[in-house]
């Protein structure tokens, strides 16, 4: 029977669509399980999304959607993203699955009657981002000691978890596992700054906001989110805290890696295992927190558009460079770097270059010299024994950087195999054999040596790089390897190469590449800056409440007019404002109104409307508008010009 290879991801907050950085960690997780898959293993993978909290609370009310419409979008988004850079799980678990919180819900309430959850009364300083109660010690300069942001001074009736009955326990399954955090420069700093300084109790529910998992026998609380989203782990396998478990789950549980960030490490190694411990269940095999993929010059901000997100990279260069890119950036302690440039850059010397190149100049050569067949003459030369050594030993040098989770290290040893492979056609000189009647075989153990190369390479490289490694099977029209073939030399028998090589990564130029990417990114700024101005806007022509009385002299400064509308054109990349050019007698001025969603510009040409014009000019959109128009609007939002009874001049003043 295979053995089984239980591995998550973290699951991600549904705040908001994620960024390369997030994605980044699907990927590498994806590509344990599928190496796993590829050795034998009998892989589960679980990712999915963590879905409760104040945030995403305050998120959906920024939206005007409820938590569930806001979390559902998301949720669809980020499994869409996994879905488009082949992340192959088995399980997308959302934490308001019905399961998942009817389960989070028999736990807390287990924790409680067996006395490891008691209530109490927290008072404290809250950081919302980060859902974290802090004491007025734990703050550092006064702000957020894990995000270094703002924090707000609460206090709450709370309930707690009693954090430091398990710490000596943890601290023993720490040391009889040194293999359970990783790397293991993490361990001791989890020892060192909490597990030595004594853990404090951990409140583990909240009552200042309502989108969380009732506690059911106080709804007045909610569980506090870290408590809901760890436990993913064992209900999205169908752990059920009254035992009667799900098969999956007999059989998964406990997990054997946990792929996390290195920001969560803490929840992941302290309160997880814990929280384990106290519902009596065996602690996951190992976590790993990776590092992370950083931006090139600064940080990733919406409001400069320059977030680099999957889905735009996929469609810039294609699944499988992208794979490749995230993959190898990644050094397994530290964190990584990325920029377009630096992708275009490795996607021109790694996969265009070295192996595209190696794949390509092969296949020609076989239909160049013998019409396309392959096959061994068994003509062989010292050089060959080189070549081969390098193809073999690959297999089980990648395995062992894989067992040690050093992903773009193991690439690397493939990626030396090919390095290796291109030497050899250099050094066997193909184009000089074919001149040579007498070296025909000499020459068809060379091209059969090296389509064996890229074959076994190939399949080493196919749980990075899934869609590539197909192709290039069909176009050497030869079976991938298994694993326990992998290390084998000279297994293909004859065969007939396509006539027909698809390019598998073209050379990119990178002017014209980043010429795209710059016009893209300018386009996503300007639309942010368009959201900003209409919101700027909106309170100006929104506000329904009731005034408190003015003087007629505080009335009599502002200036209203008659204004015909002598153009109109709707202002570009913008959905609310119109642009209109309105003479007020001799005078003619630009209005910039949001009132796009009511007219259309040619029912208001010719029009005439009532107007402020002693407004101080603004900008809106890059355009000046020297005014306001005057509308009426009802409590739907509708609204109407208010345009004079009988005819009137333009510029009439209006009182
Ligand atoms: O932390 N590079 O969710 P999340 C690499 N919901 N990895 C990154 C990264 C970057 N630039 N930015 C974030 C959460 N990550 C919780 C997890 S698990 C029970 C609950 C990683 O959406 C981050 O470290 O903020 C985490 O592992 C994952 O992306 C999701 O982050």
């Amino acid at each position: 029977m295979k053995e089984k290879f239980y591995i998550t991801t973290a699951i991600a907050y549904t705040s908001g669509k994620p960024h390369i950085g997030n994605t980044y960690e699907a990927i590498l997780a994806d590509s344990i399980a599928r190496f796993k898959r590829f050795e034998g293993y009998d892989v589960f993978m679980q990712t999915g999304t963590d879905e409760h909290g104040q945030k995403i609370e305050e998120k959906a009310a920024a939206a005007g959607k409820t938590p569930k419409e806001f979390v559902d979008g998301v949720a669809k988004e980020i499994q869409s993203i996994w879905d488009l850079v082949g992340v192959s799980y088995d399980k997308f678990i959302r934490t308001t699955d019905e399961y998942h919180e009817k389960q989070v819900q028999k736990i807390f309430k287990k924790l409680y009657e067996q006395g490891d959850i008691y209530k109490g009364s927290y008072e404290g300083w809250y950081c919302t981002p980060c859902e974290s109660f802090w004491t007025e010690s734990q703050l550092v300069d006064g702000k957020c000691p894990d995000c270094g942001r703002e924090v707000k001074k609460s206090q709450e009736e709370a309930y707690f978890f009693k954090m430091s009955k398990y710490a000596d326990k943890l601290m023993q399954y720490y040391n009889e596992h040194p293999e359970f955090i990783l790397p293991v420069s993490r361990k001791n700093e989890m020892v060192n700054n909490f597990l030595k300084p004594g853990l404090q109790d951990l409140c583990v529910s909240r009552s200042s906001f309502k989108w969380g998992i009732p506690v059911d026998f106080d709804n007045k609380h909610v569980v506090y989110v870290w408590l809901d989203a760890l436990t993913n782990y064992i209900t999205g396998i169908g752990y059920d805290v009254d035992g009667n478990n799900d098969e999956l789950y007999n059989k998964l549980w406990p997990a054997d890696v946990h792929v996390i960030g290195k920001d969560i490490i803490r929840f992941h190694t302290i309160y997880w295992p814990i929280f384990l411990m106290a519902l009596g269940l065996p602690l996951p095999k190992k976590v790993y927190g990776h590092g992370w993929l950083l931006q090139e010059g600064g940080k990733m901000s919406k409001s400069k558009g320059n977030v680099i997100y999957a889905d735009d990279l996929v469609g810039f260069f294609g699944k499988d460079a992208v794979r490749y890119y995230v993959l190898t950036a990644m050094p397994q302690d530290n964190d990584g770097l990325i920029s377009w440039e630096s992708v275009i850059e490795t996607i021109n010397s790694d996969l265009a270059n070295v192996y595209g190149n190696l794949v390509s100049r092969t296949i020609a050569m076989s239909n160049k010299y013998f019409g396309g067949i392959v096959e061994n003459t068994n003509v062989n030369e010292p050089v060959d024994e080189e070549l081969k050594a390098v193809v073999t030993s690959a297999r089980d040098k990648v395995k062992a950087k894989m067992d040690e989770y050093k992903i773009a290290d193991a690439i690397l040893e493939i990626m030396n195999l090919f390095r290796r492979a291109n030497k050899y056609i250099d050094e066997t000189m193909p184009w000089a054999l074919a001149k040579d009647a007498e070296k025909q075989d000499r020459l068809k153990t060379v091209l059969y040596n090296l389509t064996e190369s890229i074959i076994i390479g190939t399949s080493l490289l196919k749980p990075f790089l899934t869609d590539t490694a197909d192709k290039v099977s069909a176009m050497l029209n030869v079976k991938l390897r298994e694993y326990d073939q992998a290390d084998k030399f000279g297994l293909i028998d004859s065969v007939k190469v396509t006539e027909t090589p698809e390019i598998l990564f073209a050379r990119l130029d990178s002017a014209k590449v980043m010429e795209k990417v710059n016009a893209m990114i300018e386009e996503r700024k300007e639309k942010v800056e368009v959201k900003k101005e209409e919101k700027k806007d909106q309170p100006k022509t929104h506000d329904h409440t009731a005034k408190e009385q003015i003087d007629f002299e505080d009335f009599a400064k502002v200036e209203l007019r008659v204004a015909l509308v002598t153009a109109c054109e709707k202002v570009e990349k913008s959905k609310k404002l119109l642009k209109l050019t309105v003479k007020l007698g001799e005078e003619t001025r630009t209005v910039v109104s949001g009132i796009a969603g009511y007219y259309t510009p040619e029912e208001l040409i010719g029009k005439k409307l009532t107007m402020v014009t002693n407004l101080k000019p603004a900008k809106l959109c890059g355009i000046v508008s020297e005014g306001m128009i005057v509308c009426a609007e009802d409590d739907n939002g509708n609204i109407a010009y208010l345009s004079p009874e009988k005819d009137v001049p333009d510029g009439s003043m209006v009182f």
